[in-house]
Order: C-alpha cells, then structure tokens, then sequence
C-alpha cells in the first residue's frame, strides 16, 4: 500500500497504524521504520480524508454522533473544527469538493461548508454551528457568560473579519481578473492599517487571548485569517518580504504566538509553508486532494 493510499482513505489509514502498532508490540525490530512513516501518515487522522465529489455515495450517518462536512482548508470550516477539538468532542469528518459537489450535499445544504450534522438535524454556518456546539458541550465554556462582554467579543469578531476583503485577493485567485503585484502590495498595506484596530483591542485588553489566559470563542473564531497572514512571505516568494507583519503589531505577533500553541490549532492549522503550498497549488489547478498531498510533510 502506498503512502498515497494512505493519506486519502482514513478508516484504512486508521485499520492499518493498528496493525502497525500491534505488530511493533510483537517485533519492534523489524516494523520500526514502517511504524514510524505509518505514525506519520495517520497523525493526519479523519479530517485529511479525500473530498467526495459528485457521484460520490452519501456517507452512513449515525444521528448521535456529531459529523461534520468540511473542506480541509476552507477558513470558516476551521472555526467549527477548532470548537469541537477545544471541546474533544468526538466527530467524523465528511469532506467536501466544493468545485464539483455532490448533489446530496447540495440538496440537503446551503451549499457551503462548515456543516454540523446531529440528532438528524442539519446546522450550517460557522458562527451558529459554533455557538451550537458551546451550548451542547459546556466544557469549556467558549463564550463569557457576562452577556456584555460576549457582544464585545462578537464585535471583535465582526471587525476583524472585515480583514478578508485585503487578504483574500492577495492570497485567492479572484475569479475573472488577475490582481497584480502592487494591487496586492496595496492590499497588505491596507491590511496592516486595519490590523491596528486588533492591536489596540489586544493592548487594552492584556492578556495573552482575547478569553484572557485561555482562548475564547472569539480567538477561534478569528484565528483562521491569521494562520493564513503568516502564510503570505512564502506565497508571494520573491515578494514576500513586503508581506511581513510589521514590529507596531508587536501585540497582535504574541496573539498569534500564543495561538499557535493552542491544542486545537497544534493539531488541526496549517504551517506557514503546507498553507502556502496548499494555497499555490490549488490556485494553480483547482483541486483538493492534489494539494494536500503535494504539502505533506511541510
Ligand atoms: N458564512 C459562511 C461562509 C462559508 C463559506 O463561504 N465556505 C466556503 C468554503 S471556504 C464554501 O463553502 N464555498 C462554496 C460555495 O460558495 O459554493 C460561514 O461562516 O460558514
């Protein structure tokens, strides 16, 4: 079996690093290099399954069990993921190929991913699929119970948001028209001015996470669009040093320092390089399972 095979069929993925771990039990000697790239391959675990398209057989679903259809790097789907980790809440993730959907996907959705699907009803929507989920699993609570500060949160939610209409068109292929290299310089300049509005909430704030020593609905709900700033200096290549964040966003690097040490982003984001190959090569073609197997490894 390939290592390709591997990394786009999980419940083989999963089936064959049991064997593997019981078989290094047995004969450690022989099977430890195998276990070794066998470890590796399944450290990528459900959410790196291949994405169906269309023809694509609808999954069982089991009602007591919370799925997910997601796209592996789609932003909004991140969010969802990120919750469900924090919560270690169990899921199973169904990806999808938003370019050619299936049509159960399409009739039964708006079309979009994040989906949660659970009791036999269907939750799309990022936002509301996440609050949803902060309801059903109490622990830890995501959002402040003090109603005041969780519509604060919101708004910080809201406002940095606002940053894709300058990230998208230097990291996405803008259908229909090509961005040139100084529209994009423009774009992270406007960026880094809107960026500020994050700095000050932070510096008033004072703490590590917006949620204070511990990540808050609202950090994971932004963190996404950040994973993908830190991806621009490798993306842009010989441009990349006009993509670098500057040193007045000393509080918004330490945010984003301290994310990346959350549990939920160590096991789900992206590194700088696999979000900049992945961005490149599906630019380029167009595909899902093409780009993240061309990422492996980074
Ligand atoms: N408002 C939605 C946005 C979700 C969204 O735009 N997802 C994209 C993928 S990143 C999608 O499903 N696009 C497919 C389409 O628009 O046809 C949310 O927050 O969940």
């Amino acid at each position: 079996m390939s290592g390709l095979q591997l990394f786009t069929d999980f419940s083989k993925n999963e089936q064959v690093f049991q064997l593997a771990c019981w078989m290094s039990c047995l004969r450690p000697s022989i099977c430890n290099n195998s276990l070794r790239f066998i470890q590796k391959v399944a450290k990528c675990r459900m959410w790196e399954s291949a994405h169906l398209d269309a023809g694509s057989d609808k999954p069982a679903i089991d009602d007591n069990k919370i799925k997910l259809y997601n796209m592996r790097f789609c932003p909004f789907a991140e969010r969802t993921v990120l919750v469900l980790l924090a919560k270690k809440v169990p899921f199973e993730v169904v990806n999808i190929d938003l370019k050619k959907k299936p049509d159960w996907f399409v009739e039964s959705t708006f079309g979009k991913v994040p989906v949660i699907l659970h009791k036999g009803k269907i939750i799309p929507e990022s936002l509301i699929t996440s609050d949803y989920l902060d309801e059903v699993y109490p622990e830890p609570k995501l959002h402040p119970s003090d109603p005041l500060q969780k519509a604060l949160d919101r708004v910080v939610v809201e406002k940095q948001s606002q940053m894709m209409k300058y990230l998208y068109p230097i990291f996405a292929k803008v259908p229909g028209r090509v961005v040139t290299n100084e529209e994009k310089v423009e774009h992270f300049k406007n960026l880094v001015e809107h960026l500020k509005t994050f700095e000050v909430e932070l510096a008033s704030r004072g703490t590590t996470y917006l949620g204070g020593d511990e990540p808050c609905m609202a950090d994971y709900m932004i963190w996404p669009y950040f994973e993908r700033i830190e991806a621009l200096p490798i993306l842009l290549g010989e441009l990349g040093q006009n993509f670098v964040l500057p040193s007045n966003l000393g509080a918004v690097k330490s945010w984003m320092n301290a994310m990346r040490m959350t549990e939920p982003v160590k096991a789900y984001g992206f590194s700088p390089a696999r979000m900049a190959k992945i961005t490149q090569i599906h630019n380029e073609t167009g595909g899902y399972d093409d780009a993240l197997k061309e990422s492996y490894g980074l």
